[in-house]
């Protein structure tokens, strides 16, 4: 007997932080809200990056939620850069804690969906098979979700292990005794090389670009930590709030040259010290800006990686040449200089002995094959739109998401785009530049309170205005154009896709814009959205 599909008020695409927090936000609204998620258990990003390594960059208690004090107070994080087993528990407790898991199915892919223009509403192909109705559709599949592999010939020939750093197994890699190439050199695959480097019989590190890494300087949260977090928590949403990038680092009120070479020096050895996103943060005010003040850091930097890589061609290896600080997202590192003095580690720079292609037992560059049990590629994400781009979405008149957007994505604050009524891509394309969860959370609220409006005023359609699209795509590529660091040369424009539309896909106007934005659309009953009305309202609550 046939079924009759599902129907949902909301339906929300992917488990990670954003999508958690929007089926929170759509159920205490009360709407009937139910998510799918293609991998088998919660934590998005963070479910799917298990290599061994990867972590937080961002201060554990900024990155993760913030709407509930309790949360706040009930979760200890360990460390100030918390590793992945311990923020997938930290999201499955989550889940439980709300009650959340029985709305949420894994295993569930969105091959497919099509907006109804007759009764205002999404039909979502799951795992190209079956069918779920929904009158919204919020898609919180995020900007690292789809794994890039280049196309190297031989890659089906080589008979050992491939592993992708954004699909690693659940079930333990071992390295052991094991002859690994690790190929990619960006935050991932630096995170990743002194854990492979300690274990294994052989690591070859492929290295095509090198990145400006310094120290992430991690540390455990002592007790006393842990109780001031807790007593602060109200300056800590506050400032966060009103910081630019949404992290807690303060800024600095001087620009290099306000101080003496001897100050500068004394600055960057403290620079150097400080955890993670500080060295962008609270650097002088114009690092990013000043090309003189950024080769003197640069160069600093520099030294550095010659006074802890012993051997001085693998360290002038290791020194970026094609980029300043800050011109790329720049990756934080623990040991990984260090990996390239152990007997056992060897970089190859591919743009001196490309790859040529994978045989049956290595890889071989221009100077020969390596044999090899096991390739790492860590070789980055098709970012922001790679998902959305995946799903075959369609809008109003059938129109495909990927016609829309073949220049680029065009959006309304990073949540809609004209033609694709009642879907939401909250911490898409324009969403964050800074620390994601906190723009990430101001538009899945943004959402929730349009979605609220909406049904308060009984409508059941939602649309943006495709003027103010072109209004908002407009500033942020203006904005892209004068923000002082990510050039074209990182992956923010696609650069690293072929093919892909060089635009930028984040959104670098600020977080406290973004909230001063939010403000005054919701203070105008929600202008410029559009919204109508439709016949059937009868959409389900759980
Ligand atoms: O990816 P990437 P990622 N041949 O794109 C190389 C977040 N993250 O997974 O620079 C050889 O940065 C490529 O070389 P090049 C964070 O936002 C956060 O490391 O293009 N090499 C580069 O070295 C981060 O920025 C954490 O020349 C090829 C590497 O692969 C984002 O995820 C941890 C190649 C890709 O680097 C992505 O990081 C990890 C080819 N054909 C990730 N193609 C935290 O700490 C590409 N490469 C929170």
């Amino acid at each position: 007997m046939p079924t009759t599909p599902p129907r949902y008020d909301v339906l929300v695409v992917g488990a990670g932080i954003t999508g958690i927090y929007q089926l929170y936000r759509a159920r205490e609204a009360g709407f009937g809200a139910y998510l799918v998620e293609s991998g088998e258990g919660v934590g998005g990003t963070w479910f799917w990056n298990r290599y061994p390594g990867a972590r937080f960059d961002s201060e554990s208690y900024t990155y993760g939620y913030l709407f509930s004090k309790e949360l706040f107070d009930e979760w200890e994080w360990r460390e100030h850069f918390a590793e992945q087993p311990d923020i997938e528990r930290y999201l499955n407790h989550v889940v439980d804690r709300f009650k959340l898991r029985d709305d949420i199915r894994c295993g569930a892919e969105v091959t497919a969906a099509s907006y109804d223009d007759a009764v205002g509403s999404w039909q979502v192909t799951v795992n190209d098979s079956e069918t779920i109705h929904a009158r919204f559709l919020v898609s919180a599949t995020g900007v690292l979700s789809v794994p890039f592999v280049p196309d190297v010939p031989g890659r089906d020939e080589f008979a050992g292990q491939q592993v992708h750093t954004a699909r690693w197994p659940a079930t333990p890699v071992d390295f052991a005794g094991k002859r690994v190439a690790i190929i990619g050199t960006g935050s991932s695959g630096v995170q990743l090389v002194p854990i492979v480097a300690e274990q294994a019989a052989a690591l070859t590190v492929y290295q095509r670009t090198a990145n400006w890494c310094t120290p992430l300087n991690n540390a455990p949260i002592t007790a006393d930590e842990q109780q001031r977090l807790r007593c602060d928590f109200d300056t800590i949403v506050e400032t966060l709030n009103t910081s630019p990038s949404g992290f807690l680092h303060p800024l600095h009120d001087r620009a290099a040259f306000d101080d003496s070479a001897e100050d500068r020096q004394r600055f960057y050895e403290r620079m150097w010290q400080v955890p993670g996103f500080g060295k962008l943060i609270s650097h002088y005010t114009d690092l990013t800006f000043n090309v003189e003040a950024n080769a003197e850091w640069c160069e600093f930097v520099a030294r550095k990686i010659r006074s802890i890589v012993r051997d001085p061609d693998t360290a002038a290896r290791l020194i970026p040449r094609d980029h300043r600080f800050g011109e790329k997202r720049p990756p934080f590192v623990t040991g990984y200089f260090e990996a390239f003095n152990r007997p056992n580690v060897r970089l190859v720079d591919l743009l001196e002995s490309p790859i040529v292609r994978l045989t049956s037992t290595g890889i071989e560059t221009a100077d020969g094959v390596a044999e090899l049990d096991l390739v790492i590629w860590a070789t980055g994400f098709d970012f922001g739109t790679g998902a959305l781009s995946r799903m075959d979405i369609r809008g109003r008149d059938g129109l495909a998401l990927n016609d829309h957007w073949s220049d680029g994505p065009r959006t309304y604050l990073g949540v809609q785009t004209a033609g694709f009524p009642n879907f939401f891509f909250p911490g898409g394309p324009h969403a964050a530049a800074g620390n994601n969860p906190r723009y990430n959370g101001d538009q899945v609220d943004f959402v929730t309170d349009l979605l609220v409006y909406a049904r308060d005023q009984g409508y059941g359609v939602v649309e943006i205005d495709p003027g103010a699209e072109a209004t908002w795509t407009n500033m942020i590529d203006r904005a892209a154009r004068k923000a002082p660091s990510f050039g074209e040369c990182s992956y923010y424009f696609g650069t690293n896709i072929p093919g892909k539309p060089r635009k930028y896909l984040l959104n670098s106007a600020g977080r406290p814009k973004l909230l001063s934005m939010i403000a005054e659309i919701k203070a105008n009953d929600f202008a410029p959205f559009q919204f109508a009305r439709v016949a059937d309202h009868g959409f389900a609550a759980r």
